[in-house]
């Protein structure tokens, strides 16, 4: 499918990053709304240029399904007259729901394709992981900037919460999971949350929203790895409770959470971070859902596989100037530290697809040059485009 006209003029455009602090730091919608309008085109197009690399996109539905609406979207954005610009904002929205989903499944139909091509799995699996962390930066970026914007119309704060307590965050986490987990398993453990710092530190200003999603997947993990130690031990009476510790001052957040549920094999440790590692088990995704259906599983459940949960999370981690961590024990259990910071100056690392392009067209050439002199003037031009 080759870009043409106005699409492919914005995907030869790059992303403008912009810093947390400046996203968040905006009071009302107006200067926002100008932004998005120049910058949302541009961010679009570059993630259909992105899709457009992909060998065999023709023949993947998921895929193109993504690449449709981000087209639609495109030409929406850009024929919005500023009146309408936020129900224009709130069907990209609402469209754009199930991307992870979609994308996910249809990347792994894209890495059983290049299975049955011969392809070596550990490369594409590489592949696919890099391309996947790419495409879900952008959209971390995207879906900020938007969420943003809506929620300056109804709060000057917008997403940010000014006196957010992480503990509280974890408490409603901990009780949506512990009602979820109530439905799947027969034993639930318990939830200990304890807070290190004074009670002043214990007013940050955080996304609670954010913070949430990572603290419930890391949770789901948690729990359903504590049920099956428990019942595949025989034990009867109550599981060994999960621990959360959550130590801050006013600028940074330490969030320490602690299971006994038998850890992480060594051997697997290294695919936690993978969005193929399910599928690399030989499980299969749920058409509907799109969640991991484990093997001589009938349906899937919010807590089967590691799926995009794990990580989706660390990218949103990295992106709001922190970073998620998993140490685990076989046999014993898993500690997963998150740091997080109240607000980021570090620019948006926003995944820049015209480099991308530029690294992989030099290092493609500097495989074919034979003189020394081309391959050192063309590594260097190498080096300027990482
Ligand atoms: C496990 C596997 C896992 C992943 C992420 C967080 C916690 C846990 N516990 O056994």
């Amino acid at each position: 499918i080759a870009l043409s006209g106005d699409l492919a003029d914005f995907a030869g455009r790059k992303p403008t990053p912009l810093s947390l602090t400046e996203i968040l730091g905006m009071k009302t919608p107006e200067r926002l709304q100008s932004i998005l309008q120049e910058e949302l085109p541009v961010r679009l197009a570059n993630r259909i240029a992105h899709l457009d690399m992909l060998p065999d996109l023709e023949d993947m539905s998921d895929i193109l399904s993504v690449r449709g609406d981000f087209s639609a979207a495109f030409q929406e954005v850009r024929q919005a007259k500023p009146e309408d610009f936020k129900d224009v904002i709130r069907s990209f929205k609402k469209r754009n729901e199930d991307h992870a989903l979609r994308l996910t499944r249809g990347m792994a139909a894209w890495s059983d394709l290049q299975r049955t091509k011969g392809e070596p799995y550990e490369e594409t699996r590489a592949f696919v992981d890099s391309f996947l962390n790419r495409l879900f930066l952008s959209r971390i970026g995207m879906e900020t900037l938007t969420s943003q914007y809506l929620a300056l119309s109804k709060c000057p704060d917008g997403m940010v919460d000014v006196t957010c307590d992480p503990c509280k965050v974890c408490a409603s986490a901990a009780k949506q999971v512990t009602e979820l987990a109530g439905e799947y398993f027969a034993s639930v453990p318990r939830v200990e949350i304890s807070f290190h710092g004074s009670e002043k530190a214990r007013k940050l200003p955080l996304i609670p929203h954010y913070l949430f999603y990572i603290v419930a997947e890391l949770l789901k993990n948690s729990f359903r790895a504590v049920a099956e130690t428990h019942l595949a031990s025989g034990a009867t009476g109550n599981p060994e409770p999960l621990q959360i510790r959550v130590a801050c001052d006013e600028a940074q957040v330490a969030l320490l959470i602690m299971d006994r549920g038998g850890g992480i094999p060594f051997e697997r440790q290294p695919h936690v971070w993978s969005y193929m590692y399910s599928t690399a088990r030989g499980n299969q995704i749920c058409q509907e859902t799109g969640h991991m259906l484990d093997q001589g599983t009938a349906s899937p459940t919010p807590f089967s596989g590691y799926g995009v949960g794990l990580p989706l999370s660390r990218l949103y981690a990295e992106y709001l100037g922190g970073s998620l961590h998993l140490m685990s024990m076989p046999n014993f259990g898993t500690h997963a530290y998150l740091f997080l910071q109240q607000s980021s100056d570090r620019e948006e690392a926003l995944p820049n697809y015209v480099n991308w392009l530029r690294k992989r067209k030099l290092r493609e050439e500097i495989q074919h040059y034979e003189s020394s002199e081309k391959i050192a003037a063309a590594s260097r031009d190498y080096a300027e485009a990482l």
